[in-house]
């Protein structure tokens, strides 16, 4: 026997093609899914991103547009201490287990399960149409998952491949020398169609059991008898009659936990502007009644001002010489900075210049108490 140089076994390995340009692809592909959650990890680990601290408001953020209710965001939210180490520690996994090519299979039913899990929870979001922007590269992953298990990745230039290989040879070896033959390496086994099976139940399962939570959770919102009480929070953008700045009035405002359904009535002139990113979100269903009829893009051709809080995950525009309503529900008490983006200033460059970021005027504070 001596050294062996092909496939190990006769069994599992022989069916695939572990040298061929087809194969190195696959392998390729594998190391660049290992890539992008590196990628992922160095951006949760960065300090200045405040991935650990933004945790909760993030899941918040999609509660509004969780289907079935916002109770499964709630409960992530509360939890972020468990829920942010949990989605750290997965990443940390599935970074190092795909640029190894270690333990291969179990990452891509790991990463296909978590994949599914993100995808089950932005549904609400996803299927508006015209369709949020936030529906993320999920869909790809999973794709990129199923195409690296049925091609078998991490038959090659992997740790999965060198173990398999020094076991197969330890095998060979006792074998000659008649002593009792170790198990053959788990990642090489013939396993592969129970594996896949596997695989699929376990991403429809996760998809399914999520989409169950996301129903059967119940939401946190203080509901009280009978219908939901609801704060109405009214707010007009005037003219300022000293300096003739656009002023959002009241600037600094508090409101309760729970529902509040705002109005913006906009007193200010019709604006075009072009580079408007003009997406609403963090509202529910993703959506803003302008003027009575509900926008997810609001028409660039008229945005004057408009309300963004980036720790709630909020952005509304406000078109001049109309009325915006729009429902967010609040879970957590805080402080938290508005600012209007659109470019609203007086001086040569309107996006930086007053109001544009002066308190009071373009700018001010929301108070959840
Ligand atoms: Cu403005």
């Amino acid at each position: 026997m001596g050294e062996t140089s092909g496939p190990p076994t006769g069994t599992g390995a022989r069916r695939f093609d572990v040298s061929g340009p087809r194969a190195l692809a696959l392998e390729f592909l594998r190391i660049a899914v290992g890539l992008v959650w590196a990628l992922n990890l160095v951006f949760i680990v960065a300090p200045q991103n405040h991935w650990f601290a933004d945790f909760s408001a993030t899941a918040l953020s999609y509660a509004p547009t969780t289907i079935g209710g916002p109770g499964l965001a709630q409960y992530v939210g509360a939890h972020a201490a468990v829920f942010s180490w949990l989605v750290a520690l997965v990443t940390t996994y599935l970074a190092a287990a795909f640029l190894l090519g270690f333990t291969t299979r179990l990452a891509c039913l790991v990463g296909g399960v978590f994949s599914a899990i993100l995808l089950a929870t932005q549904v609400g979001s996803t299927f508006v149409f015209p369709g949020g922007t936030d529906v993320g590269e999920h869909p790809l992953y999973l794709v990129i998952y199923i195409a690296l298990v049925v091609g078998g990745a991490g038959r090659t230039l992997s740790v999965d491949r060198w173990l398999s290989d020094t076991l197969a040879r330890r095998r060979a070896e006792h074998a000659a020398r008649g002593l009792p033959v170790p198990r053959r390496a788990w990642t090489a086994g013939p396993s592969y169609r129970f594996f896949l099976a596997y695989f699929t139940a376990g991403i429809l399962v996760s998809f399914a059991v999520t989409l169950g939570l996301m129903v059967a959770v119940p939401s946190s919102t203080p509901s009280g008898v009978g219908p939901t009480p609801v704060y109405y929070e009214n707010l007009t953008v005037s003219l300022n009659p000293v300096n003739g700045w656009p002023q959002y009035t009241p600037a600094n405002f508090t409101v309760p936990t729970g529902r509040v359904v705002f109005t913006i009535t906009d007193h200010d002139s019709p604006m075009n502007w072009s580079q408007c990113p003009c997406v609403v979100s963090g509202t529910d269903k993703s959506v803003e009644m302008v003027n009575g009829s509900p926008d997810h893009i609001v028409p660039s051709s008229n945005v004057a001002h408009s309300f963004n809080i980036p720790q709630l995950g909020l952005d509304v525009y406000s078109p001049g010489q109309s009325v915006v309503v729009f429902t967010i529900d609040l879970i957590n008490t805080g402080t938290f900075v508005w600012f209007c983006i659109a470019p609203c200033g007086a001086g040569a460059n309107p996006y930086t210049t007053p109001p544009m970021g002066t308190p009071g005027f373009m700018t001010g504070t929301m108070t959840v108490s």
